[in-house]
C-alpha cells in the first residue's frame, strides 16, 4: 500500500487504522457461520440465501479493493442465483470490460469469504491489499443490481455495508432490480472511454438494442408473434421495458411473469427446466398457445442470461427444442453468409468460428465442421467460451443450455467500418453485420439480446421455427446428476471430455460407449453444485438412456457407492 503524497506517514497510519476499525465493526455485524465453506466458482458464490449475508459483506470489500487496484475503474456486482430455486441466492463480480472477474481474483474472493473471525478477516484483507499493491487512497466505482428473489434486499444491505466501510472514496450506482446481462452492459458502457458502446444505464441498453433491431428488421416487420416464458423472474421486467421502447415490430407475449409470487421463480418453467426436462413448461402446455403450427416460444432463465426456443411439430404435435447449439449453428451460418456477401478485400477477410463445450450435441458439431466452420471445444464455464471466442474475428459461443453470445473483434469492426463496398448487396451486408455487432451483447450471454438476434436472423432468412430446426437432427441425449461422497476425486481433462482420475474409469466409460451406435459419454464434477454430471448421447433415445445408466453405475462404483 502506498500512501498519498499529501499526507504525513502519521496521518496515513491513522487513516488506515480507522479503516480497519470500520471493517471490524461491519464484520462483527456479519459473522461467518461455522462449518460452511464458501467457494467462488463458475457462477460466483451460490448457495442457500440465508448463509450468504457475511459473504456479501466481504464481496463488498473485495469489489472496492478491485476497483481501487484498477485506479477507480467501475466494477460490477450482481446478486442472483440464476436458474436455481428461490431459496438460493448468489453473487458474482464483473470486471471493467464487462467480463467475468479475473480468475486470479476468484481465490481472493474465496479466501476473504472463509475467514472464520473478524481478526482473520482484517489480517487477510491487509495481506491482500499489500500483495495486490492496492492504493487504498484511490477512488472506487461500483455498479450493482439484483434479481427478483425475496432474499435480494437483505443481501444488498450486507453488500452495501461492505462498501460503506470505505466512506466517501466509493461511488455507487445501484441499478435496483435488473438482469445479469444489463448489469454487465452498464459496467462495460461506464468504462468505455470512447463513449461508443452506449449510454451506461438501462434506458441506454434498451435504446441501443431497439435501434439495432429496427435497422435489421427494416421493412420486414411486423414479425409473427413470439411467446416468451420469463421464468417468473427479472426477465419479465426487462422484457416489458424493452418492448415499450421497441414498439410494434415484434409482437411479444410475455408468459410466467409472476415475479412477486412466492416460490414461482424458475418453478416448472424457465430455460433450465425446458432444457433439462426436454419438455414445455406445464403452464405453456396448458395454455395451448403453441398449438397453432410453427408458433415460436422461448424461455429465459431466472436472471435472463440464458435462452432456449421451442415449438410443436406441425403434424405430430411433439415438443421440438431449439437450444444453444441450434442458435449457434443458425447464427454462425448466417453471419458466415453475410461475411461472404460483404466481399471484404483479401487482407480484411473475416473468419466466423464457433466455440462449444462437450455438452454440445454431436450433430451440431458435425454440421458445422462439415461446412468448414471452425469449432473449438473448451471446458464448461462461460469464461472459457468467452476467451476462446475472442480468438476468432467473429466468435459465436453458446453452451447447449442457451448461454452465449457473439463477439466481434475490434479489428473486425474496423474492417467493416472502413470497407468500400463494391455493390449495393455488399454495402447492405456490411450495414447488417455492424447492426448485429450493436444488437449482440459484447460482454456476456444475454437472453433478451439473443432473442432479438434469433428473430432478426429468422426474419432475414424468411424462416419459421421448423425451417430453422430442419438443419440437423439432434442425437438423443441424457444428462444425469449423480450425488457422490466426494466429487473432487473426479478430475476431467481434454476440455472435460475425458477423466484422468479415478484411474482406469475412463477406459471403462469408453468400453461402454463402444456398445452403442454413435455413443458418446463423459463425466465431470459440477462447478456449481455438489454432484458429478454424466452426459450420454447415442443414435436412439433408448441407447442414450442405457449408456447414461451404464456410465452412472460406473461413477457410483468408482466412488464406492455400489
Ligand atoms: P456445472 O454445474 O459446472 O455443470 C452449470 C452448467 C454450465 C454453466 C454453469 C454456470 C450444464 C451441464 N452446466 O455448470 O453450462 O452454465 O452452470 O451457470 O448446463
Ligand atoms: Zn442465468
Amino acid at each position: 500500500m502506498s500512501s498519498s503524497p499529501t499526507k504525513s506517514p502519521k496521518d496515513a497510519a491513522h487513516e488506515h487504522a480507522l479503516l480497519l476499525n470500520s471493517i471490524a465493526e461491519g464484520a462483527n455485524e456479519y459473522p461467518k457461520p461455522e462449518h460452511v465453506n464458501f467457494t467462488y466458482g463458475t457462477a460466483g458464490f451460490r448457495t442457500l440465501a440465508t448463509k450468504l449475508p457475511p459473504v456479501l459483506f466481504r464481496v463488498g470489500l473485495l469489489a472496492v479493493l478491485r476497483s481501487k487496484r484498477l485506479e477507480g475503474a467501475t466494477i460490477g456486482v450482481m446478486v442472483t442465483a440464476s436458474h436455481n430455486p428461490e431459496p438460493d441466492n448468489g453473487v458474482k463480480l464483473v470486471d471493467p470490460s464487462g467480463e467475468m472477474l479475473d480468475p486470479t481474483w476468484e481465490a481472493h474472493a474465496t479466501a476473504l469469504s472463509n475467514c472464520p473471525t473478524t481478526e482473520s478477516l482484517i489480517s487477510t484483507f491487509t495481506t491482500l491489499a499489500t500483495h495486490l499493491r492496492v492504493d487504498l487512497h484511490q477512488p472506487a466505482n461500483i455498479v450493482y443490481a439484483r434479481d427478483t428473489r425475496p432474499s435480494g434486499p437483505d443481501l444488498i444491505k450486507a453488500l452495501e455495508r461492505g462498501f460503506s466501510v470505505f466512506g466517501e472514496s466509493v461511488k455507487l450506482n445501484d441499478l435496483g432490480i435488473t438482469t445479469t446481462p444489463i448489469l454487465h452492459y452498464v459496467v462495460k458502457a461506464t468504462n468505455d472511454r470512447t463513449g461508443e458502446y452506449g449510454t451506461p444505464n438501462i434506458k441506454g441498453y434498451n435504446e441501443k438494442m431497439s435501434k439495432a433491431f429496427k435497422t435489421l428488421i427494416g421493412n420486414r416487420g411486423p414479425l409473427a408473434p413470439l411467446y416468451v416464458d420469463c421464468a417468473n423472474g427479472v426477465g419479465a421486467n426487462a422484457l416489458s421495458d424493452f418492448t415499450a421502447t421497441l414498439g410494434e415490430i415484434l409482437p411479444v407475449h410475455p408468459l410466467n411473469t409472476a415475479t412477486t409470487t412466492q416460490g414461482a421463480l424458475n418453478h416448472q418453467c424457465g430455460a433450465d427446466f425446458v432444457k433439462t426436462k426436454q419438455a414445455l413448461p406445464p403452464s405453456i402446455q396448458q395454455s395451448g398457445v403453441l398449438a397453432k403450427p410453427n408458433t415460436r416460444a422461448c424461455s429465459f432463465d431466472g436472471d435472463a442470461d440464458r435462452i432456449v426456443f421451442y415449438y410443436q411439430h406441425e403434424t405430430k404435435g411433439t415438443f421440438r427444442l431449439l437450444d444453444g447449439d441450434k442458435i449457434a449453428v443458425m447464427v454462425a451460418m448466417f453471419l458466415g453468409d453475410l461475411v461472404v456477401k460483404a466481399k471484404l478485400d483479401e487482407e480484411h477477410k473475416l473468419q466466423v468460428g464457433v466455440v462449444q463445450t462437450a455438452y454440445a450435441n454431436g450433430s451440431s458439431t458435425k454440421y458445422l465442421t462439415s461446412r468448414n466452420i471452425p469449432v473449438t471445444c473448451v471446458p464448461t464455464g462461460v469464461k472459457h467460451l468467452h476467451h476462446a471466442a475472442q480468438r476468432y474475428d467473429i466468435g459465436v459461443y453458446f453452451e447447449a443450455n442457451g448461454h452465449g453470445t457473439v463477439l466481434f473483434a475490434d479489428h473486425a469492426i474496423k474492417a467493416l467500418k472502413s470497407a468500400s463496398p463494391q455493390s449495393p448487396d455488399s454495402a447492405n451486408a456490411i450495414k447488417n453485420l455492424l447492426a448485429f455487432s450493436e444488437l449482440i451483447n459484447q460482454a456476456v450471454g444475454d437472453a433478451l439480446s439473443d432473442m432479438l438476434l434469433v428473430e432478426a436472423v429468422l426474419a432475414h432468412r424468411g424462416w419459421g421455427a421448423s425451417e430453422w430446426d430442419a438443419g440437423y437432427e439432434d442425437l438423443p441425449n441424457r444428462l444425469v446428476k449423480v450425488e457422490v461422497p466426494d466429487r473432487n476425486i473426479f478430475v476431467a481433462v481434454d476440455a472435460e471430455r475425458k477423466l484422468q482420475y479415478p484411474l482406469g474409469l475412463q477406459d471403462k466409460i469408453e468400453d461402454a460407449m463402444k456398445k452403442y451406435d454413435m455413443g458418446r459419454s463423459f463425466v465431470r464434477p459440477s462447478g456449481t453444485e455438489d454432484c458429478v454430471r454424466v452426459y450420454a448421447e447415442a443414435k436412439t433415445t433408448t441407447e442414450a438412456e442405457n449408456l447414461a445408466i451404464a456410465v452412472t453405475d460406473l461413477v457410483k462404483m468408482a466412488s464406492g457407492q455400489i
